[in-house]
């Protein structure tokens, strides 16, 4: 069965639950509930990546996160995922406790960046974005999006693995709604095959994205998108994809044990 990773984001400005776990002991209560719910992993992010979202400086990240990892550490062997995209904070967040390192931009925001991943001898999660979250959603454009993003990650698993980081420890994920206009996703989720087909581990992340109200309108706020979270999700399982990084773990969990169900009994 596909993994699941919960998300808690101790952010005041994510797009589907900002501000609702910034207390540290509401994100500790929020890991818990995941938990419980069943989640493989649970990914914690201290920045938004949100199109216009306002940067957060290293120091901040670690101040939120760091409790947070070693709090859930000294109650769950459940593996922990940083949301960063900054070394420094890796660095401090798998010193605490965290075994996987998600970074939205594939290892690319300093050069030092696959050293560090090397050296912390973590998971490293590859995503592709086209532009930087500011602007990203500005205007993209692709030629062939399949083509280009399998290309980008690939060349980034390259990058990882030249710099010492061992092949087992690289996922990817093709960054659903990072750079891409609701074509793109599509297309991209209706191929995902030509991802798994890299050879690595894939993540993938549409829960309660705007490419579903896009589809949808009545999908407004954010978090009535789970009917086509699940959709989209089942979508890629159905591709192959190992894992989901989700928002509603346990409706995920029960969508994914029914979808192996029928699966096994073909
Ligand atoms: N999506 C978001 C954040 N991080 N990481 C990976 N690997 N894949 C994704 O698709 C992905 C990600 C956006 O979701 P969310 O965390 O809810 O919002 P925000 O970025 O505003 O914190």
């Amino acid at each position: 069965m596909a993994k699941v990773m919960g998300v808690v984001n101790l952010t005041p400005d994510s797009f589907s639950d900002g501000g609702r776990f910034l207390a540290p002991d509401a994100a500790l209560v929020q890991a818990r509930r995941l938990i419980a719910q069943g989640a493989d992993i649970l990914d914690l992010g201290a920045e938004s990546t949100r199109p216009g979202a306002a940067p957060v400086p290293a120091e901040d990240e670690i101040a939120r996160l760091v409790p947070l990892i070693a709090e859930i550490r000294a109650q769950s062997a459940v593996a922990i995922s940083v949301d960063t995209m900054k070394p420094a904070v890796a660095r401090a967040a798998v010193a605490a406790g965290a075994e996987i390192w998600n970074d939205v931009t594939a290892l690319g925001f300093s050069d030092d960046a696959p050293a560090v991943a090397a050296e912390l001898g973590c998971g490293v999660v590859l995503m592709h974005m086209q532009g930087e979250p500011r602007t990203m959603q500005a205007d993209p454009r692709y030629g062939d999006v399949v083509g280009e993003v399998a290309e980008f990650l690939s060349a980034r698993a390259e990058a990882a693995m030249a710099a010492g980081v061992a092949r087992e420890k690289i996922w990817l994920d093709p960054g659903v709604g990072f750079g891409k206009t609701l074509a793109h996703n599509l297309t991209l989720l209706a191929h995902m095959d030509a991802i798994v087909a890299l050879g690595f581990p894939v993540l993938l992340g549409v829960s309660r994205k705007r490419f579903i109200a896009a589809l949808d309108p009545v999908a407004e706020p954010a978090d009535a998108r789970l009917p086509g979270s699940l959709a989209a999700a089942l979508a890629g399982v159905q591709a192959g994809v190992a894992a989901l990084r989700v928002h509603d773990v346990a409706e995920t969990v029960q969508a994914l044990k029914v979808w192996d169900a029928i699966s096994r009994a073909r």
